[in-house]
């Protein structure tokens, strides 16, 4: 019987290693939520890192980590080592594509080694999942740290259907010739018989680049390349609207989040929730809040920013010299507009769960979500989805892919502070029908296109997927 192989570069559970031993936690968060049905009844396996280096396990403790996923969670562990992980994936993936595809060009390291390492990497991908590929089956890889790894399976197995789905922004042609390696993961990703992506623009950005690269033109956004057809097209990923929508149980919610959410009743909330990264636009959004303080003074001491923000990347500098600098910001916006009783600020530096995190939406008048580019931004979506009483407004940016989907939102760009803080007077003082019309059509769309109807919509397009030639005429 066919059966379906996830492969993305983290499973979705992570391993770590402390002196009471090995520990299994299951991840939360888009990916895993959207695949779990599938997951846990099909015929299926999820091929990925486990999150710990195979150099940091003893012999025994690498076939125990290998056996446990396997059994208790049909996952096939891809074994790193520490090198690997520096430069592929701090390195290439995290040095080069992310902040290119990213629009932060003078940002991007082009080193011929961290490039080998992203292809030996991905060989070591393919040679881990390999074994487990059957005639019939469905191979669906996610996310750039994977691009070549759709045309290594092709070329051994020419009659599987392989899926690449790109959870980042794929960008202008401008943008993506300025990459040294363009042609080899132009060429890696039509490996696939199916690529999708967040946005039709990406669409659009993929189709023309191919275009200019490579000289193959689409029919119908199908291009033959080699000798099968790779078709592109857009899948906006949805959120598990259900669970963001029901009420979350108080036995979930810490004492002091409860706390905290009392402690702010009085005041109009402006909530942040990103993960620490330069793409999110956080320094340009505390200083756009700031610019508000200053234009709209009748504000002081009523309303209040509370930005929650996931530590990610830990250890690399740009990302510790990112944190210093909110620190800062957070601090002279204190220090200049505070009072006795109130902050103005609030910078929370940590992972807070689901339900928490629902909880603090539920309690905030305004979600202001900012980044500069993002491949879709899914905390637009949950926030919209647990203000059930559709009383919140959503404040983002022009350069998320969310915004295409949630155009009844407050749109700003994120690089104009005049333009943040006067949407945020506008989120602020929306008369209550009018954000009810716009919140009730945004709910109508999140609540259908949900992350299953995205997992389902891409497998079974890449089910339905023509394999041969387009029978038409040359282009
Ligand atoms: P991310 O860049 O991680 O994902 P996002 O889509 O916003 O960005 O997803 C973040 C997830 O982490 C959300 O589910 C959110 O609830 C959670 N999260 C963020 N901060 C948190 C905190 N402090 N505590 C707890 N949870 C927190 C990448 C792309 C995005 C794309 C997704 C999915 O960069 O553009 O939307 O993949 O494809």
């Amino acid at each position: 019987m066919s059966k379906t192989i996830f492969v993305s570069n983290r499973l979705p559970v992570t391993v770590s290693k402390s002196e009471s031993g090995l520990d299994y936690k299951e991840s939360i968060g888009g990916l895993a939520t959207g695949l779990k049905n599938y997951h846990e009844q099909g015929d299926t396996i999820w091929a990925g890192w486990p999150g710990v280096a195979k150099d940091e396990l003893s012999e025994e403790e690498v076939s125990s980590v290998a056996s446990t996923l396997k059994n208790d969670y049909k996952c096939l562990a891809v074994p790193l080592t520490s090198e690997d992980i520096e430069m592929y994936y701090h390195g290439f993936c995290n040095e080069t594509i992310w902040p290119l595809f990213h629009y932060f060009t003078s940002a991007v390291e082009y080193r011929s080694k961290t490039w080998e390492a992203y292809k030996r990497v991905n060989r070591t991908f393919f040679e881990a999942v390999d074994p487990l590929i059957e005639e019939g089956d469905t191979i669906w890889i996610h996310d750039y740290q994977l691009m070549l790894l759709p045309q290594m399976i092709r070329e051994k197995h020419p009659d599987v259907k392989i899926g690449f789905f790109l959870h980042i922004p794929f960008p202008s042609f401008e943008i993506y010739r300025l990459l040294i390696w363009r042609n080899e993961l132009l060429e890696g990703l039509l490996g696939a018989n199916l690529i999708g992506f967040h946005t039709y623009d990406y669409v659009r950005h993929f189709l023309s680049t191919v275009r200019r690269l490579l000289g193959y033109e689409h029919n119908l956004y199908k291009i033959q390349f080699e000798t099968h057809l790779a078709q592109v097209d857009a899948f906006p990923m949805g959120i598990d609207y259900d669970y963001f929508s029901k009420s979350p149980t108080e036995e979930n919610v810490s004492q002091e989040s409860l706390d905290f959410i009392e402690s702010t009743k009085d005041l109009r909330n402006i909530i942040s929730v990103d993960r620490l990264d330069y793409t999110k636009g956080i320094p340009d959004r505390i200083k756009a809040f700031k610019h508000f303080l200053a234009k709209y003074p009748e504000y002081h001491e009523k309303v209040r920013l509370n930005l929650i923000i996931a530590p990610s990347r830990v250890g690399i500098e740009k990302y510790d010299n990112l944190k210093r600098e909110i620190e800062e910001l957070v601090s002279e916006v204190n220090g200049e507009y505070g009072t006795f009783s109130w902050m103005p600020v609030w910078f929370f530096f940590r992972t807070v769960s689901q339900d928490e995190l629902i909880a603090f939406y539920r309690n905030s008048d305004v979600l202001l979500v900012t980044p500069l580019r993002d491949g879709m931004n899914l905390v637009a979506k949950e926030y919209v989805a647990s203000r059930t009483d559709n009383k919140g407004m959503l404040v983002m940016s022009e350069t998320a892919g969310a915004a295409s989907e949630l155009g009844e939102a407050v749109i700003v760009n994120p690089n104009d502070h005049e333009a943040i803080a006067n949407g945020i007077k506008m989120a602020l003082e929306m008369p209550e029908d009018d954000k009810m019309d716009r919140n009730i059509n945004m709910h109508r769309r999140l609540s259908r296109y949900n992350v299953k109807f995205w997992a389902e919509e891409f497998l079974n397009t890449l089910w339905s997927a023509p394999e041969d030639r387009i029978p038409t005429e040359p282009l």
